[in-house]
């Protein structure tokens, strides 16, 4: 009797990622079943069952699979750009003060605002594109360019309708507090009242929303203001992710850890208490070594401290128009390495299974494991450190989103 699949992939080598002892978790001379858009079975073509029919059989001719990327941090949709701050910056004027002075994040706000829905998924689908040219199956997409509530309604319909279109999955997470709209200057408050009394629980009810986020920061909110709103989150079963200890220690990560958070995200400042905190918590530790490279930062995240408290540590491109302008997972993994000493392999389980747990997708995908989606990226390398070491050079064959080869 034989049993019926819908595709083979075979003649390929595999690093599926699972850290079962073997480098990569390879898997040499592989063959991989897929039936409704599921890795059915994955081994050594030696082992395949002799059993398997597939509808369709591909030769991979030696190439290496990995899990498709995962990109778990990017702000994807937005309006216009900010070249002419870019320029500004290279001028003289530094970030915050750019920041203070209404421009920054506030400059894409009004920008946001202004677009309509389909210029704002033409030019999310553009960016797109080039994170798919890395292999990315998987994004996740903040809002928090809207601040109030159409805006932000309207950008998280935007992600979702990316994931619709572009053949992705995509996580929407509700950035909810960004920044402070000029009109709520000296109404903090009220500000936040509006968060939590009407647009988070307006995302919640229209289904917009996966996990809420905010950006800790002297230059935007405090611990406690991140708190009630991570309060209200969690109240409606949603997870949190925090933008965390980016610019300056205010104990970010130890919030985070707090409201046991899928991920705290930069974490440049992060101290050996945060580090300590985040183990406890299994809070992924995100790195953004775009946003790093754009601001000239000089204090690298806690590298060592993480990897000795077995932090898992995700890699993403933070893809966002102020501080990483940046839509490729390729360069993120380069520049995880070039920057942070991450090793190819920590890069790459940072780009898959860590990225994966970061969106608490972890048992459907970022691993190349029986019973996962079949997301499965093909690579022209000859040894999967190449992913990590060129710069810029194309080097997907193709890839497959649930099963199904991608455009
Ligand atoms: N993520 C953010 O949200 C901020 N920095 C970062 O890495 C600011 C983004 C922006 O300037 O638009
Ligand atoms: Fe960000």
């Amino acid at each position: 009797m034989s049993e019926r699949f819908d595709r083979l992939l075979t003649d390929c080598r595999a690093a599926t990622m699972v850290p079962d002892g073997a480098p990569y978790g390879v898997i040499e001379d592989a063959a991989v079943l897929i039936r409704q858009g599921r890795i059915a079975w994955i081994g050594p073509r030696a082992e395949l069952p002799a059993s398997a029919d597939a509808e369709v059989v591909e030769r991979l001719d030696g190439r290496w699979i990995t899990p498709g990327l995962i990109d778990c941090h990017t702000h994807l949709v937005f309006g216009g750009d900010r070249s002419g701050e870019f320029e500004r910056r290279l001028q003289g004027e530094t970030y915050e003060q750019i920041a203070r002075s209404g421009g920054g994040i506030l400059s894409t706000v009004k920008a946001t605002r202004a677009e309509s829905e389909e210029q704002l998924l033409a030019s999310a689908l553009d960016r797109l594109a080039g994170l798919k040219r890395d292999g990315v199956t998987t994004v996740e997409i903040k809002s928090g360019y809207g601040l109030d509530l159409d805006a932000e309604l309207k950008q998280l319909r935007v992600a979702r309708a990316v994931g619709r279109e572009g053949g992705v999955r995509v996580c929407a997470t509700y950035l909810a507090l960004h920044a402070l709209p000029q009109a709520f200057r000296d109404r903090r408050h009220e500000f936040l009242d509006m968060v939590v009394n009407e647009i988070l629980p307006a995302a919640v009810s229209q289904g917009l929303v996966d996990a809420v986020d905010a950006y800790c920061e002297p230059i935007a909110f405090t611990t406690d203001e991140v708190a009630r709103v991570f309060e209200a989150a969690r109240a409606r079963g949603l997870p949190v992710k925090l933008h965390a200890d980016q610019l300056s220690n205010g104990a970010g990560a130890v919030l985070a850890a707090r409201f046991a958070a899928l991920s705290a995200d930069h974490i440049e400042h992060t101290d050996a208490a945060g580090v300590a905190a985040l183990a406890a918590a299994g809070t992924v530790a995100v790195l953004l070594p775009g946003a790093f490279l754009t601001l000239r930062e000089t204090q690298a995240p806690p590298i060592e401290m993480l990897r000795k408290a077995k932090v898992p540590m995700a890699v993403a491109s933070d893809c966002n128009p102020g501080t990483s302008p940046m839509p490729s997972m390729l360069a993120a993994i380069h520049l995880a390495c070039a920057q942070f000493r991450l090793t190819p392999e920590e890069a790459l389980a940072g780009a898959t299974r860590h990225a994966a747990r970061a969106l608490g997708l972890e048992l459907e995908t970022g691993t190349l494991e029986a019973g996962k989606a079949a997301d499965i990226a093909v690579w022209d390398v000859v040894r999967p450190a190449e992913l990590a070491y060129w710069l810029g050079k194309p080097m997907l064959h193709k890839a497959y989103f649930a099963g199904e080869p991608g455009a």
